[in-house]
């Protein structure tokens, strides 16, 4: 690790993920400095997990007894006040607080995030766990309200922890029993989680962990008649398909189950000449390759105005040549792998295929003489483009793509980011107001990030969600999420008990 242990000097990047968040987790306190550096150099020591050979898959007969579970279980829970089921799931924020050393180490070892990414990460699990707890505290005070009853969530690898435990916080927080499918690549951090819940009083009834594969467990799961409502976060292709598989199921008053989902963008971020270029370069650099670039709200595409394009390209590749690539446990890493080999395949593909159409493809990272380490390591690309009609589908992973605009061209250039059908983020760096109320006006997206690096969820401050291709609403971590997780609102109940 290169750090004197167990005196710790505060490593300055955990800082900053951590700013972004609103709970106030003390970095500051000593002793859990301490039991971080020696989590993370533990973590350096292990070898690479094999999850599959650890966590087994949930057979069809599990899955069985699961749903019957929780169909036997839905009331009990239900009925449980709804102070109560906030003071549980405070209490397992309280828990993640505690344990956070640990499950950055978990988060580092079996995900591939960097400490900076695996601590911001712990906090937004804490923060979704006490919004959802405070909502039920607020809203449905001494309310009449009816959850849905079985809820399925299905969670990507992502944000294995903060993804995950937003679902099931607000599937549980609104009364429903949860039948959890965590993504395959990272059942342990779900099973962390799960124990956390657990130990804190949730029921082991009302939340159930079933790994394995999306198709024979999440599919399964989703198809049973007993299931109310399902939430999704991953690819547009598998919502698609939970979609499909939903028509026409409705609960016994013949409401539609609903389907939150959450999924890709082809995230864009404008940049005319009055923007300040330093802080394009450095909210481009965060918004494309933070995570290695696999996040939903990532910045894909940079579209630059031609007057200032070279200027900012130099600067952006300079920036990029600083970026260190290689072990996500060591402190000095901006960049960790991508998540396994099948990603690390497609994403090679990708840059293989643009380079082949005649794109120029720009690489550049610290240290960029030297071979990358062994692993599935993508170092941070840049490829130019004329049009956004020549990406396709989203690439998950750090992988930025340039287009230049004329000034007169603004209008058409935000029709084709429109043209995607995607809708999740835009970033916008200008200093002309006229200019900021007609993106504003233009944009068909669930978030715009104006001047500053496009972050994603802030929950409770920023609720985060898409448009089109991107998802359903409602927005994760705002004040009307809650509300479709429900068969009957406080607002309904309110209104008959007066009537
Ligand atoms: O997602 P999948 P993958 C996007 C991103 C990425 C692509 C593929 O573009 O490259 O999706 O990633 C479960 N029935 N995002 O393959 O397949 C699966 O087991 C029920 C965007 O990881 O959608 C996992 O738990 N469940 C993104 C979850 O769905 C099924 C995050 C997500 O897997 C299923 C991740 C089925 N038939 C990927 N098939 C974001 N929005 O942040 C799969 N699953």
């Amino acid at each position: 690790l290169g750090l004197p242990h167990p005196a710790i000097p505060l490593p300055v990047d955990l800082y900053g993920a951590a700013r972004r968040n609103s709970t106030g987790l003390d970095l500051a306190n000593e002793a859990q400095l301490r039991e971080l550096a020696h989590e993370l150099a533990e973590a350096a020591q292990r070898p690479p997990l094999q999850p599959r050979q650890r966590v087994p898959d949930a057979s069809a007969t599990e899955i069985a007894a699961a749903l019957q579970r929780a169909a036997d279980h839905a009331s009990a829970w239900a009925a449980v006040p709804a102070s109560e089921r906030a003071q549980r799931l405070e209490a397992t924020a309280d828990r993640l607080q505690r344990d956070m050393p640990a499950l950055m180490a978990l988060l580092i070892h079996e995900a591939g995030k960097t400490a900076a990414n695996a601590v911001g990460e712990v906090r937004e699990a804490v923060d979704f766990l006490r919004y959802y707890a405070a909502q039920v505290r607020e809203q449905f005070h001494n309310a009449t309200h009816r959850p849905l009853g079985p809820v399925v969530c299905i969670s990507p690898w992502n944000f294995p922890l903060a993804i995950f435990m937003g679902q099931v916080a607000a599937a549980l927080a609104a009364g429903n029993v949860v039948l959890a499918k965590p993504a395959e690549q990272t059942p342990l951090v779900a099973q962390a989680a799960v124990q956390a819940l657990w130990d804190a009083g949730v029921p082991r009834e009302a939340m159930q962990l079933l790994p394995g594969d999306g198709a024979t467990v999440g599919a399964p799961l989703v198809a049973d008649p007993r299931v109310m409502g399902v939430l999704f976060t991953g690819s547009t292709e598998v919502a698609r398909l939970l979609q499909r598989a939903l028509v026409g199921r409705v609960d016994a008053l013949g409401r539609p189950v609903p389907l939150i989902a959450e999924t890709g963008g082809q995230n864009a971020m404008i940049v005319d000449a009055s923007a300040l270029a330093e802080q394009v370069v450095a909210d481009a650099i965060a918004s494309a390759f933070d995570s290695a670039g696999q996040r939903c709200s990532a910045l894909r595409v940079l579209c630059v105005q031609d007057d200032v394009a070279d200027r900012v390209t130099g600067m952006l590749l300079g920036a990029m040549a600083e970026l260190r690539v290689g072990d996500p446990a060591r402190l000095a890493t901006d960049l960790g792998p991508v998540i396994d080999a099948e990603a690390h395949a497609g994403i090679q593909r990708h840059i293989d295929a643009m380079r082949a159409r005649g794109h120029r493809v720009h690489q550049a990272w610290h240290g960029a003489g030297e071979a990358l380490p062994p692993g599935h390591f993508v170092p941070p690309t840049l490829i130019e483009i004329a049009h956004l009609g020549e990406l396709g589908r989203e690439v998950f992973g750090p992988v930025l793509h340039l287009l230049r605009y004329r000034r007169d061209e603004l209008d058409a250039l935000l029709a084709q980011i429109n043209a995607t059908g995607y809708g999740l983020t835009l970033g916008l760096h200008t200093r002309i107001d006229e200019t900021v109320a007609r993106v504003l006006a233009a944009a068909r997206v669930g978030n715009v990030y104006v001047n500053r690096n496009m972050v994603g969820a802030v929950v409770g401050v920023q609720p985060f969600g898409g448009e089109g291709l991107s998802g359903t609403g409602p927005k994760a971590g705002g004040p009307l999420y809650l509300y479709r997780l429900l068969s009957q609102r406080p607002a309904d109940g309110a209104q008959r008990a007066i009537a």
